[in-house]
């Protein structure tokens, strides 16, 4: 006999996934487990995040396929994963310097699946006037932003507070953003049981800088009330360029500091993208300084891949 148990995927190494579920007593098991030939391709994949049925043989209780995904609330392709509530757009305040097109492109996608994007900047011991100002940008633009120097301890208590508060009853967050900004060790730094392999660690072992190198929840409380933390490896500029992108008529909403203008232009098809200030209440906006130029290019260029893509289609 076969029994089915509902679980969810953890983390997925070499076709091997590692599941959690909860047992009727409220015990929490941890199963590896293959998945269903068909759940290793395309949109069927299997992602971290996931919420799976598996079939058990009671008789062989080694016996257990991951045998169906439960429909996703959202999935997403760089970091890959499911299921995700709240996206920490972690960007060092220099070490590597930021680039805020990419930095907008990354909460411009989680806008657009209804998750919520929080900004952590990084390495403030580094250069603390950059992090007050990208700081002050972002907060300006209606985000939850914080400030931290993982060297230091500052601002570390804050951003944990935010994540014990939020990360509940099977709510998950990931830690998202370019490879050496400090998501590994500020993960450390905020619970350090996790004890993961950062690139100063892994230096000693030699082992290369990218010491992420697969998507794992992390698991924030106990039994039922407990939430998901994910640390992801870094992404390279590179995989931008394969991103699965929505509409050309979404973008717009999903630049929240946009929201007060939109339908304040002359034209109500308006893009916002070369019209001067007379004709757009966007481009208005940013030239009287209560919208940040650099959102604006953010979002002119984002406009411009989606049109080129939609045109050679
Ligand atoms: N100065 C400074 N360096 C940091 C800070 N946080 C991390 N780093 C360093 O940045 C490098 C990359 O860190 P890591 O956590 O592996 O980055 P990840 O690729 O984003 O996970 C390491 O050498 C860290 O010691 C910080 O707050 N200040
Ligand atoms: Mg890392
Ligand atoms: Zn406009």
């Amino acid at each position: 006999m076969r029994i089915k148990k509902t679980g969810k995927v953890v983390k997925g190494l070499g076709g091997l996934f590692e599941t959690r579920v909860i047992g009727q007593d409220g015990e929490v098991c941890r199963y590896a487990c293959r998945a269903k030939g068909i759940l290793h391709r395309g949109d069927a994949k299997v992602l971290v995040g996931d919420n799976v049925l598996l079939s058990i043989d009671e008789s062989l209780p080694d016996d257990i396929v991951l045998s169906e995904i439960l429909p996703r609330g959202n999935a997403l392709i760089r970091p890959p994963m499911a299921n995700l509530d709240i996206l920490c757009m972690v960007v060092a305040s220099a070490k590597p310097a930021p680039v805020l097109e990419t930095v907008d492109k990354l909460l411009a996608i989680a806008e657009h699946h209804g998750i919520e994007p929080v900004l952590i900047f990084t390495k403030t011991d580094i250069d603390p006037e950059n992090a007050e100002r990208l700081a002050s940008l972002y907060r300006g633009a209606g985000f939850t932003v914080f400030a931290v120097s993982s060297h230091l301890g500052e601002g570390v208590d804050a951003v944990r507070a935010y994540l014990l508060e939020n990360l509940k009853d099977g709510k998950t967050a990931a830690f998202a953003g370019a490879s050496g900004v400090g998501k590994s060790t500020l993960v450390n730094r905020i619970f350090p049981h996790l004890a993961l392999a950062t690139a100063e660690i892994s230096e000693k072992i030699e082992r290369g800088k990218h010491t992420t190198r697969h998507v794992e929840l992390f698991e924030i409380g106990e039994g039922s009330a407990a939430g998901f933390l994910a640390d992801t490896p870094g992404f390279s500029l590179l995989d931008f360029e394969r991103f699965d992108f929505f509409s050309l008529a979404d973008l717009e909403s999903t630049f929240r500091d946009f929201a007060p203008y939109l339908g304040g232009c002359r034209y109500s098809d308006c893009a916002h993208i070369g019209e001067g200030a007379a004709e757009c209440a966007v481009a208005r906006a940013a030239e009287e300084g209560k919208l940040s130029p650099s959102r604006l290019a953010s979002y002119r260029s984002i406009y411009r891949v989606l049109k080129n893509k939609n045109e050679y289609k």
